[in-house]
């Protein structure tokens, strides 16, 4: 497998190892796209349990997706570690602002999502609640929307109070948390989760849908969509 990435500071080639309709995956590919590095995709579908198959495991013995391989054999797992070796291995275009406290921002935005929200709503948690309680999917669903709409009320009241919310949720270039953010609203369309009272997380996930490289990280305009 061969990806190039001619005029950056990474020269390594980059397979991604995920899901089209992962949100973790859609936040790497959000990432890659943003700071333009090419990467290969190779995918394992999660409906059929293939993030615990063999292969996967070797690549991650959590069998959870993503996992960024690197060219030279490294591999890394979890979506906010391979976001922040990024942003250290390619600077530029910037997916966090200048400062240590904005930073805190930025990152402490994210993690309502990807701490706080995204473990509860994960496949598996999902499939335990129908497996072992007997949920059916309406029982599903609320579960989803009650821990959505919780971080939802708590970012929209966050992002709207505060100046530094610009075009995104951090000024006015796409941080860490634009991609936490849309990836969550994404997922939560599938849940039919009322957007109504959000309208600041609606207005910026929209500009962030606005972003060419961003459409081309979405889920249904991935090689392994259906
Ligand atoms: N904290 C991990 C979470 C990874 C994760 O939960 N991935 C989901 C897909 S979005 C998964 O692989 N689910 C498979 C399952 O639940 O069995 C990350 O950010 O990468």
């Amino acid at each position: 497998m061969t990806v190039d990435q001619p005029g950056l500071p990474l020269t390594l080639p980059l397979t991604l190892h995920g899901y089209f309709r992962s949100s973790t995956s859609f936040r790497v590919r959000m990432a890659l796209n943003l700071k333009g590095l090419r990467y290969a995709q190779k995918t394992y579908d999660l409906r059929q349990g293939q993030q615990r198959g063999e292969a996967y495991l070797a690549e991650n013995p959590q069998g959870l997706v993503p996992t960024l391989e690197l060219g030279d054999g490294t591999r890394i797992p979890q979506s906010m570690a391979i976001m922040e070796w990024l942003e250290e291995a390619v600077p530029e275009p910037a997916l966090m602002p200048a400062t240590a406290l904005q930073r805190a921002r930025v990152r402490s935005l994210a993690d309502m999502v990807a701490l706080d929200t995204h473990p509860l709503n994960n496949l598996r948690v999902l499939n335990y609640l129908r497996g072992t309680f007997g949920a059916d999917d309406e029982a599903v669903a609320t579960w989803f929307r009650h821990w959505a709409g919780l971080a939802f009320k708590a970012l929209e009241t966050r992002l709207a109070g505060d100046p530094q919310t610009g075009r995104y949720c951090h000024g006015d270039e796409p941080t860490i948390a634009d991609i936490c953010l849309v990836a969550q609203c994404i997922n939560n369309r599938r849940f039919q989760v009322d957007e109504t009272p959000y309208p600041t997380i609606r207005r910026i996930v929209a500009a962030c849908l606005d972003i060419p490289t961003i459409q081309d990280a979405l889920p249904d305009r991935q090689p392994d969509a259906d």
